[in-house]
C-alpha cells in the first residue's frame, strides 16, 4: 500500500511489441519474471485473463493442479490476483463474437468458457470476473439484430451469474475495436443491462480511460457516474492521444490535466478503500528495448502516486468558494499552476 492504494497490471502489459503491421521485436520475458518485476516496482496484485494462469483446455484436475502452481508463485511474492477475465474472443468459432454471434456454438462456446473462467477465479482466489465485450458489436448494422443482440447479453450474463452465486461482473465497455460498433459501448449501457440481470448488486464495471475517450467521453465523468450508483469496482488507467487506436499509453503522459481529473475524482470519493485497485492497463512502445520494456508500468504508478500529492496539496475551500462564484477560469488556473509546481 503506498498513500493507501494498491496497484495492479496484467501479464499482457509486459510484452513482445508484436502489433497488427509487425511482428515481435522483443524477447518475451517468463512468467515468473514478470511476476519479479512487478514485486520490484512495488505492485501488489496481478491481473489475468483465464489463459494467462493455465491452458484452459486441460482436464479439470489439471486444471487445479497447474492453477494451485500459479497461486503458490503468487502467495510466495505477496501478490494476488485481482480478476480473471475469460478470453472469450479467440477461437475459431468466435470470429463474429460469442454471446451475440449468429451462431448458435458461438453462444454456447461463451458459456461454457465463461464457466471455466470462473472455476480458475475460484481456484486463484478472487470473486472478481472483467467482461471486456471484444467481439460483441458488428461490422455492419443489419448482420446482426441489435436488439435481440442486448437480450443474448443479459442472458449470458445471468448464466454466469447463476453458475457461482458469490462471484462478481466488472463490465469493461469499450466502444470499437476491434468491431467497428460495440454493442453496449460505455459504462452508462452496461449498468443499465446490469439493472435488468438476476443479481444486479453483483454487477458492476471496469472503467479504462482510452476507452472512455474512445467515445468520445471524459474519463472522470464516466468515473463519476460509476461512483454515484457504488459501481467502481475496477480501473484500467492509461492514456490516448485523441480518437485514434486504443493507445494504452503511460497515466498521465499525453494529458496529464486529464489524469489529474480521474485521481482528482477518485481520491474524493474514497476509491480503494474496499479494496479496490489501482489498475493499469499500459501497452509498452514498440521502440522501447527489453531491458527497458517496463518503464510504462513504473511511471503509470509514479505519476498516479505524484498526482495523489497535488490534489492532497489542494485548498479545497478555495476551491468551493470558485465553484459559488462560478470562476471557472480562476480553477483552471489554480489547477495547471499546481500542475506546473507553482
Ligand atoms: C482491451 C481491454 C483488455 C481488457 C482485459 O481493450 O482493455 O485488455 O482489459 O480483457
Ligand atoms: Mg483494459
Amino acid at each position: 500500500m503506498e498513500k493507501g492504494y494498491r496497484f495492479s497490471f496484467g501479464p499482457w502489459n509486459i510484452h513482445t511489441g508484436a502489433d497488427p503491421f509487425g511482428p515481435p521485436v522483443r524477447e518475451e520475458f517468463s512468467f515468473d519474471e514478470k511476476l519479479d518485476i512487478a514485486v520490484k516496482l512495488k505492485f501488489d496484485g496481478i491481473q489475468f485473463h483465464d489463459d494467462d494462469i493455465v491452458d484452459v483446455n486441460l482436464s479439470l484436475p489439471e486444471i487445479e493442479k497447474k492453477v494451485k502452481e500459479i497461486k503458490k508463485k503468487l502467495d510466495d511474492r505477496n501478490l494476488e490476483a485481482e480478476f480473471v477475465a475469460p478470453r472469450i474472443w479467440e477461437h475459431p468459432l468466435t470470429i463474429d463474437g460469442t454471446f451475440t454471434s449468429n451462431n448458435p456454438e458461438a453462444r454456447r462456446y461463451a458459456a461454457e468458457r465463461t464457466k471455466k473462467a470462473i472455476d480458475i477465479a475460484n481456484l486463484i482466489g478472487t470473486r472478481n470476473i472483467v467482461l471486456w465485450p471484444a467481439r460483441e458489436g458488428s461490422y455492419n448494422r443489419e448482420s446482426k439484430d441489435a436488439k435481440l443482440a442486448i437480450d443474448r447479453f443479459i442472458e449470458y450474463l445471468n448464466r454466469a451469474l447463476e453458475y457461482d452465486r458469490n462471484i462478481r461482473i466488472l463490465g469493461e465497455m469499450k466502444p470499437n475495436e476491434p468491431m467497428d460498433a460495440s454493442f453496449c459501448p460505455t459504462t452508462g449501457h452496461f449498468l443499465a443491462l446490469a439493472s435488468r440481470t438476476i443479481s444486479p448488486e453483483r454487477v458492476g464495471v471496469l472503467i479504462e480511460t482510452a476507452h472512455s475517450i474512445l467515445a468520445g467521453l471524459e474519463p472522470s465523468d464516466e468515473m463519476g457516474f460509476a461512483l454515484s450508483f457504488g459501481k467502481l469496482w475496477g480501473i484500467h488507467l492509461n492514456d490516448q492521444n485523441g480518437l485514434k487506436f486504443d493507445e494504452d499509453r503511460t497515466f498521465g503522459i499525453v494529458n496529464p490535466k486529464r489524469a489529474f481529473s480521474q485521481v482528482y475524482l477518485l481520491e474524493k470519493y474514497g476509491y480503494g478503500k474496499n479494496g479496490e485497485y489501482v489498475g493499469l492497463d499500459v501497452k509498452v512502445l514498440r521502440t522501447q528495448k527489453k531491458e527497458v520494456s517496463f518503464k510504462h508500468l513504473q511511471y503509470s504508478r509514479e505519476i498516479f502516486l505524484l498526482l495523489v500529492d497535488i490534489v492532497r496539496s489542494l485548498d479545497e475551500a478555495k476551491i468551493e468558494e470558485l465553484r459559488k462564484i462560478q470562476d471557472y477560469e480562476e480553477i483552471d488556473y489554480y489547477i495547471t499552476m499546481k500542475l506546473l509546481g507553482k
